[in-house]
C-alpha cells in the first residue's frame, strides 16, 4: 500500500533536476480534493446544495458546490506558494498570486473545479480536473494571460478528482496514468491503479443522443455505424453517458470506449472548454495510448486564444477516435 504522497515523492527521485515544486503543487491539489470529497458527500445534508442564482461566465447558473470547490481549490493552490496564478471555469480572468512566494512561483494551473456539478442534487459522480504548465512570463512578476494561453503540448502534469461510488485521483506527469483510491476512513489516497492503459478498441460510445439531429453528418453516420449489427466487430456496441465528463472519461479510460462531444447547430464550437476540460483530459488519455480530437485535429496541438473557448471533442480509445475523424473527413467536410 503506496500513498500518494510517497508515490510522487518515489517518482520525482526519478527526475534529478526535479526540485519538488511540481510534488509540493500535487500535494495541494490532494488536499484540496479531500475537503471537497467532504462536503460532497454529505451536500445531500446541510444547505450547500443547490444553484446559487449567479450565472458564470458560460452563463451557466452556479451552483453552490461549485464555488465551494473553486474556492477551496484556488486557497489550497495559493498557499502552498508553488504557483503564480490559476484560469477557473468559475472565474471570468485568470487570477495572479503576487503574494512575495506566488509572483516567484513557476507553474500556473487551470481547472474546472467541480463538472458536472448539476448532477450533485440528483447524487450522480461528479469531478474536478485540473492542467499544470510552467509559466512562460518571467518569475519575479505576476502572471500573465499568455501563461494560460499554451498549448495542451506544453502541460507539465494533468489530472481529475472523481467524485463517485469511490473517490479516485488520477493524474499524469507525462510518465504514464496513475490512478488513487480515497480510504475514507483514513482521509488518505493509496495507489490503486499504476500505469493505466486505455484497450486501443472500445465497446461504449458516451454522447447525448438527445442533440442527433444537430450533429454533422459525419457524427450521425459514426453513431449508425456504432448501432450496426456486425458480429466480428463487436457491434452493436453499447451507449453509456453519465452526463458528467470525469465519470464517462473514467469508465472509458478502463474499459475502452470514446466520448464525444461534437459541435452542433447551436453550438458550433460544442460545448466542453478546451483550457481547463480538454487539454488535461486529452493529456492523460494520450499517455495512456488513446487519443484526442476535435474531429479533425489533435486537440493538444490546438493553439489557444481564449481562457473560455469551447471545442469539439473526441476522446478515447485510439481506434475508436480514428474511425470518428475518418467519417468527419468523409461525410462532414
Ligand atoms: P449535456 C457537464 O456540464 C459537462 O461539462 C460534462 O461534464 C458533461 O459530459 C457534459 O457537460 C454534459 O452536457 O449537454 O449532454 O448535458
Amino acid at each position: 500500500m503506496i500513498t500518494l504522497g510517497e508515490y510522487i515523492i518515489e517518482k520525482q527521485q526519478d527526475f534529478p533536476e526535479a526540485t519538488g515544486e511540481l510534488s509540493l503543487l500535487l500535494g495541494s491539489i490532494r488536499l484540496a480534493a479531500k475537503v471537497v470529497n467532504r462536503e460532497i458527500n454529505k451536500a445531500g445534508l446541510v444547505d450547500i446544495i443547490g444553484a446559487t442564482g449567479i450565472e458564470n461566465v458560460q452563463g451557466e447558473v452556479q451552483q453552490k458546490m461549485d464555488l465551494y470547490a473553486n474556492e477551496t481549490f484556488k486557497a489550497a493552490l495559493e498557499a502552498r506558494g508553488e504557483v503564480c496564478g490559476i484560469a477557473s471555469e468559475e472565474e471570468d480572468e485568470f487570477v495572479s498570486f503576487n503574494s512575495e512566494r506566488g509572483i516567484n512561483s513557476k507553474y500556473v494551473v487551470l481547472m474546472d473545479p467541480l463538472d458536472g456539478s448539476s448532477n450533485i442534487d440528483v447524487n450522480v459522480s461528479v469531478g474536478t480536473i485540473f492542467s499544470i504548465y510552467k509559466r512562460v512570463s518571467p518569475v519575479g512578476q505576476p502572471a500573465v494571460l499568455e501563461d494560460f494561453l499554451q498549448p495542451g503540448i506544453k502541460q507539465v502534469a494533468a489530472g481529475y478528482i472523481i467524485y463517485g461510488s469511490s473517490t479516485m485521483l488520477v493524474y499524469t506527469t507525462g510518465n504514464g496514468v496513475h490512478g488513487f483510491t480515497c480510504d475514507p476512513s483514513l482521509g488518505v489516497f493509496y495507489l490503486s491503479h499504476e500505469n493505466i492503459r486505455i484497450p486501443e478498441d472500445g465497446r461504449t460510445y458516451s454522447i447525448n443522443e438527445g442533440n442527433y439531429l444537430k450533429f454533422p453528418d459525419g457524427v450521425k453516420k459514426y453513431l449508425k455505424f456504432c448501432q450496426e449489427i456486425d458480429t466480428p466487430t463487436n457491434r452493436p456496441y453499447t451507449s453509456r453517458y453519465i452526463g458528467s465528463l470525469a465519470s464517462d472519461f473514467h469508465r472509458n479510460l478502463l474499459t475502452g470506449g470514446i466520448y464525444l462531444y461534437p459541435s452542433t447547430a447551436s453550438a458550433p464550437k460544442g460545448k466542453l472548454r478546451l483550457l481547463y476540460e480538454c487539454n488535461p483530459m486529452a493529456f492523460l488519455i494520450e499517455q495512456a495510448g488513446g487519443r484526442a480530437s476535435d474531429g479533425y485535429n489533435r486537440i493538444m496541438e490546438v493553439t489557444p486564444t481564449e481562457l473560455h473557448q469551447r471545442i469539439p471533442f473526441f476522446c478515447g480509445s485510439k481506434n475508436m477516435v480514428k474511425d470518428t475523424n475518418d467519417f468527419m473527413a468523409k461525410y462532414s467536410g
